[in-house]
């Protein structure tokens, strides 16, 4: 187990150099006052590494306390960080490198039978892994905001095939969170039951050619399917978006233009436009529970599977997470990754955004810091499900909950629909 979380921190730290291996004005720069600068990210995650393995399990005294406050997140706002005395990008790395030797050292003494539920598991350790791969997914947002071309590998995925239509869920009692995963986040605990009525939910996410049709059907143009919030923001189509004088429509991916791929997922849309086609298809988006259900309850087994297909590790031929290619795959390329109800694509490609607003589950209890997630409960934020292409598999599961303004649409999300079913449909 140790090894397999020093080979983890060793990939994800790889992953994080890759992404902040560009020139210094570039990692220096905002690109959005949406995001940190890159060097800022960049540094947060060692600091965070730092303080919860090194200060809080390891006892070890404060490497740099006169940074902390730099790299805490709520001291400033990501739109004002520019203005902070950040490390370069050189004393950042020299300074997260620092910290990761003194990591290992405190991974090697640690004993994961321990009480104390930092230690107990490896939790601290998930925690720190999981975070950093959360920024590496947040570093790609930036990267994407930059317009800066040639900076993020693209790869290859599997075919699509042509699926259509939506799968039957009949209602009744499911296991919705988790007890038992050693690394699952506070707000995924604890485990209990939730009574979903029977519903209709999308055997597929929402494609660019579905979403394409709501577009040229002028539906950004109609109040009847908008939240008045989001109508009032007078959009026009996805961010990342553009339509050429012949009627032809170009997306701008990690700074090339390309005409937009009609069977993929769509993506960088808001809460607010994937809420609106939902009204223009006559449907609707699904609650956070609707969705677990479909993606993890195992009807026959009367328990919730890890993953939609079974309790395997994500791998190619099952889902795109992990950055295999800088996209999501086509519609229908996963057959062998649908849940026990038949629903595909649920895990990777794109975050899923949901009905439902960042709720606490009866019995939650902040761990191990109020500020992951507890501050965030309340009506502001939507949830997201399911993990996007570039998220990683450490931190994503069905279990697995992410959360964001409903006008956010630099983040990699989509959607799916779903209905209610009428009274006769039971099965
Ligand atoms: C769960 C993605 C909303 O980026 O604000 C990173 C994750 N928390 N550092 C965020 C997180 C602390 C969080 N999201
Ligand atoms: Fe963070």
């Amino acid at each position: 187990m140790k090894e397999q979380i020093a080979a983890q921190l060793l990939a994800v730290r790889d992953r994080s150099l890759s992404y902040t291996d560009a020139d210094d004005h570039l990692l220096v720069r905002q690109h959005s006052p949406l995001m940190s600068p890159l060097v800022w990210d960049l540094a947060h995650v060692g600091n965070y590494e730092e303080l919860w393995v090194l200060r809080e399990v390891g006892g070890i005294t404060p490497l740099r306390p006169e940074i902390d406050d730099i790299y805490d997140a709520f001291k400033t706002p990501r739109r004002d960080r520019p203005s902070l005395p950040m490390l370069g990008p050189a004393e950042a790395r020299k300074y997260i490198e620092g910290v990761r030797g003194r990591v290992l050292d405190v991974l090697d003494k640690v004993d994961f039978d321990d009480p104390n539920p930092l230690k107990s598991g490896g939790f601290v350790f998930g925690l720190v892994i999981q975070h950093e791969h959360q920024h590496d997914e947040t570093m790609l947002a930036t990267l994407q905001l930059s317009r800066e071309p040639g900076l993020v590998s693209d790869g290859d995925l599997p075919a699509g095939r042509p699926v259509a239509g939506e799968v039957f869920v009949p209602g009744g009692p499911f296991t919705m969170g988790t007890d038992v995963n050693p690394w699952a986040y506070d707000n995924e605990r604890p485990a209990h039951t939730v009574d979903v009525a029977a519903f209709w939910i999308d055997r597929v996410p929402v494609s660019n050619g579905d979403y394409l049709a709501f577009v040229e059907d002028g539906g950004y143009r109609d109040p009847r399917w908008w939240h008045p919030e989001g109508f009032r923001l007078g959009l026009q189509a996805p961010l990342f978006w553009t339509r050429d004088d012949g009627g032809s429509w170009w997306r701008t991916r990690f700074g090339r233009a390309e005409l937009i791929p009609p069977n993929e997922p769509v993506q960088h849309v808001s809460w607010y436009e994937a809420d609106a086609y939902a009204r223009w298809a006559g449907k609707r988006l699904p609650t956070e529970a609707e969705w677990e259900k479909a993606c993890a309850w195992d009807p026959a087994a009367g328990h919730a599977r890890r993953y939609p297909w079974g309790e395997e590790p994500p791998a190619p031929g099952l889902t795109n997470l992990g950055h295999r290619a800088a996209r999501p795959a086509p519609v229908g390329a996963y057959p062998a990754g649908a849940s026990a109800y038949g629903v595909e694509q649920m895990i990777g490609d794109v975050w899923e955004w949901t009905s439902s607003t960042f709720q606490p589950y009866p019995g939650f209890r902040a761990f191990p810091y109020r500020e992951y997630s507890e501050v965030f409960f309340g009506p502001d934020y939507r949830v997201l499900r399911g993990g996007s292409w570039a998220a990683d598999p450490a931190a994503v599961r069905a279990t697995f909950r992410n959360w964001d303004y409903p006008q956010r649409r630099q983040i990699f999300a989509g959607f799916r629909c779903a209905r209610d079913a009428s009274p006769g449909e039971a099965r």
